[in-house]
């Protein structure tokens, strides 16, 4: 039995991956096989319904000064934070002098137009390759990871927050409870705490079970989240269901009494209920969705191979750790992986140890058929690479299901 990271109550688990590597580790071909490994395996607890991963990885073995991943590798996710800080500049920065405090801030690629409008902000971010990046356009960051010291330390620095906000980082973070704390400490009176994570209504819905690796310790619902918020003295008092990332929730909170909670709020918490997201027969059937996907997947990348037809990868994603590994795709099905990170390229991916190349390399020459790893950015690949269908390539998604395009 485990206990849940929230609540202590019993989490049940509904599904095993067994043991895999870390999800964003890209090592050499010099380097030996002897990447770490944990248990990727995921539960719902039974008091307070949050999923979550059944072991920790210790965060220092994802979050070091070589994180790979760049948050500004996508020109929508670029546009989507751009938007993203218009907003909060245009409804909750407006006071004299405001102050807004990113946790996660990766590249920049939401604090630099914050910057941009000339308006007082940190980030706080463990990953100094990263980090220092976003330093390079300006913007001020704090090499750490956030937590209640390192709040009660900015608090005292810089003053109170008006906003803190969070993009794909607090469902990486198993310690909740250190986190409200010191949002607590940091946020001032009226203030809001703001953050986006892939959805679990999303998840289940589409199938997309490599949403699940090391660094998505927690699967947000919005039951769950006005849970934890209100154990920790807050409540949730907003929810916007965003379409990037292949499905997420954006989650306002406020302390408790500050702000009255939209009726959307309430209506998505009733959807989750109908739809039984916290029921773990609801859960339990992901499993027979996994193991399809995954052997329909190895079944069509044996076919083409046995056929003489190319295939590669596109996308090195976080997630594709999870499929890769999980259905049993090595190098001998899937040569290679092309992807436009500069950490990323000349690596091998984690576990598979599958090869990565440049995506200028793509054409060079085109493949016969593609998986596409990063189908959360479907739409702004398949324009970007127009040249390969139209030279007769083809696609291959693998969620909600194996299809080739
Ligand atoms: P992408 C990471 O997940 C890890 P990943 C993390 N845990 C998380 O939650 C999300 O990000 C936010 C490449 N690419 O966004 C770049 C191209 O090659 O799906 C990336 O390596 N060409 C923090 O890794 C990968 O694909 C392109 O045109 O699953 C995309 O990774 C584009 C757009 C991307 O996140
Ligand atoms: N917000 C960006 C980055 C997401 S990647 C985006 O949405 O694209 C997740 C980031 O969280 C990584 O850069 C990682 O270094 C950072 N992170 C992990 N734990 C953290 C913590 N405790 N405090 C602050 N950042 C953390
Ligand atoms: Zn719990």
């Amino acid at each position: 039995m485990s206990k849940c990271r929230v609540c202590e109550g019993e989490v049940r688990k509904f599904f095993d991956f067994g043991k895999q590597p870390l999800s964003d580790t890209f090592l050499t071909e010099q380097e030996s096989g002897e990447a770490y490994h944990f248990r990727l395996a995921v539960g719902l607890c039974t008091r307070c319904t949050m999923v979550q991963l059944l072991e920790e990885v210790p965060r220092d073995r994802m979050f070091h000064h070589d994180y790979p991943y760049h948050s500004s590798g996508s020109r929508r996710m670029r546009e989507h934070f751009a938007q993203t800080a218009r907003d909060l500049l245009a409804t909750e920065l407006t006071g004299e002098d405001p102050f807004c405090v990113e946790i996660g801030s990766n590249d920049g690629v939401m604090l630099g137009v914050i910057k941009d409008a000339g308006v007082r902000h940190l980030g706080v971010e463990p990953s100094g390759g990263v980090a220092e990046l976003a330093r390079k356009d300006g913007v001020r960051v704090r090499t750490d990871f956030f937590e209640e010291t390192t709040a009660r330390l900015i608090a005292g620095e810089d003053g109170p927050a008006d906003v803190i906000y969070a993009a794909n980082t607090i469902c990486h973070i198993p310690y909740l409870d250190s986190i409200f704390r010191g949002v607590d400490a940091l946020l001032r009176p009226g203030g809001v705490f703001v953050f986006e994570d892939p959805y679990l209504g999303d998840i289940v819905e589409r199938n997309t079970f490599d949403q699940i690796y090391d660094e998505h310790f927690f699967l947000f619902t919005a039951r769950s989240v006005r849970g934890v918020a209100h154990r920790f003295g807050f409540e949730l008092v907003d929810v916007h269901r965003l379409p990037v990332h292949g499905g997420e929730v954006r989650y306002t909170i406020a302390r408790r009494g500050e702000r009255a909670p939209s009726p959307a709020v309430p209506a998505l918490i009733a959807e989750e209920t109908s739809r039984g997201l916290a029921e773990l027969g609801t859960l339990e059937k992901l499993g027979d969705g996994i193991d399809r996907i995954c052997a329909d997947l190895v079944a069509l990348l044996r076919d083409l191979r046995g056929r003489g037809l190319s295939v590669a990868g596109y996308g090195a994603t976080a997630k594709s750790a999870t499929v890769t590994n999980y259905a049993g795709i090595g190098p001998d099905l899937l040569p290679c992986v092309y992807d436009t990170t500069p950490a990323k390229i000349g690596r091998l991916m984690p576990g598979s140890r599958i090869p990565i190349r440049s995506a200028e390399e793509f054409g060079r020459p085109y493949p016969d058929y593609a998986v596409l790893f990063a189908w959360n950015h479907t739409e702004e690949i398949l324009a970007k690479e127009e040249e390969f269908a139209a030279q007769g390539g083809k696609w291959i998604v693998y969620v909600p299901e194996v299809r080739v395009l």
